[in-house]
Order: structure tokens, then sequence, then C-alpha cells
């Protein structure tokens, strides 16, 4: 049984994290996803989401292609979770490339899929702003 694992915030889940997760979970069997906690984003990726991070971990979890959720809580918790869950792939969108090869050498394959193009959680945010 093939363990892939991934990491996001997925605030305001839209088609770019679907393409993710169906991709990710294609890899393998069984995806797990680590979605970065509300106190995480705050201090260490100066993020302010709208959704908080049981609506956020609730959404994720309720994919068909999520078979488990664990929280992100810092940024240096990937090798431990990766031991911890037995992974095999490791799946990031290719806005990430590169940042996570040292760190998870020998642990388990490294992979940077092509990030979906025109969306995000920032423009949607700016669309509503600007009442588009
Ligand atoms: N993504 C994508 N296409 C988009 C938007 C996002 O493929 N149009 C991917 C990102 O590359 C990432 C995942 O979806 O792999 C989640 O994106 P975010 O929720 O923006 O996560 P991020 O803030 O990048 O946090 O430790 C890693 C971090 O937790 C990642």
């Amino acid at each position: 049984m093939k363990r892939v694992l991934t990491y996001g915030t997925f605030d305001l889940f839209h088609f770019g994290h679907l393409e993710i997760l169906r991709r990710a979970k294609a890899l393998g069997d069984y995806l797990i996803v680590a979605v970065s906690t509300d106190e995480f984003n705050e201090r260490d990726k100066h993020k302010q989401t709208v959704y908080p991070y049981e609506h956020r971990a609730a959404i994720v979890a309720a994919n068909r292609f999520v078979d488990e959720v664990i929280p992100e809580t810092h940024w240096g918790q990937k090798a431990e979770d990766v031991k911890k869950h037995g992974v095999n792939i490791f799946v990031m969108g290719d806005d990430w490339k590169g940042k996570f090869d040292e760190e998870l050498k020998g642990l388990c394959e490294v992979v940077y899929l092509p990030r979906t193009e025109r969306i995000s959680s920032t423009n949607i945010k700016q669309s509503i702003r600007d009442g588009g």
C-alpha cells in the first residue's frame, strides 16, 4: 500500500486544491493531508485565513480523495510525519519546488506537481473585495 502525504492551508477550498488532492491520491493508495492550524498560519505563515482550522480540516476530510487529516503546527514536522505515518511519497504543488528535498532526502520520494493556473485563495478574496 503506497502512502502519500501533502500539506496545505486549504482556505476557501477551490479547484486548485481539489486538483492537487486528486493527483496526489492518484500516485498511491492512501492520502494523508496535513492542514495548517490557525496558530501556525498566523505565527509562521503570516496568513490570515477566512475559514478556521476546524472548517478547513473538515472540508478536506470530506474530500473523496482524502483518507486522513492531521494538523500542521510547524514548518519542521514533515520528516517526523513521513516516518510516523510510513509515507512513501511526499507531494506539493510546484510553487514549493526544491523546498523539501533536503529535509526528506532518503525518507521518501518527493514529487512537485504543476500548480493549477489562475486560481488561488488570495485572488478569490480579492475578487470578493472588488465585488466581482
Ligand atoms: N495549489 C495548486 N494550485 C493552486 C493553488 C494551490 O496546486 N492554484 C496547491 C499548492 O501548491 C499546495 C496545495 O495546493 O501544494 C495547498 O495550497 P495552499 O493551501 O495555498 O497551501 P500553502 O499555503 O502553500 O501551505 O508546509 C507547507 C504549507 O503548509 C503549504
